[in-house]
């Protein structure tokens, strides 16, 4: 069982400061903008292999260059250590 983030938890993402609470939901977003789609695929393909490592999966969206990336542990039903931990490892790439 995952558990949600508690609040020592929280207070890590201060470390994150691009990813903001999304509204109305225990999770976190950062948006990407790229100079194309190719960069924007290229990102996104990186970002799978990173999610079926971690077995810990995005919400995203693309339009063009553009990349809108959620994360939230539906397991735990919010956030979880492994939200932080893929959203570290998606701003290295980033
Ligand atoms: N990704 C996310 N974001 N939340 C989960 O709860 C989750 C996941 N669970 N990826 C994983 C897969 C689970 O379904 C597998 C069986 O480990």
């Amino acid at each position: 069982m995952v558990e949600k983030l508690d609040a020592a938890g929280r207070a890590k993402l201060t470390e994150l400061p691009q990813w903001k609470m999304v509204d109305g939901r225990d999770a976190i977003r950062r948006d990407f903008r790229f100079a194309d789609f190719s960069g924007a695929w290229g990102f996104m393909a990186r970002v799978a292999l990173l999610a079926e490592a971690q077995d810990h999966h995005p919400e995203w969206s693309n339009v063009y260059n553009k990349v809108e990336i959620t994360l939230s542990t539906h397991d735990a039903g919010g956030l979880s250590a492994r939200d932080l931990k893929l959203a570290a490892a998606i701003d290295r790439l980033a």
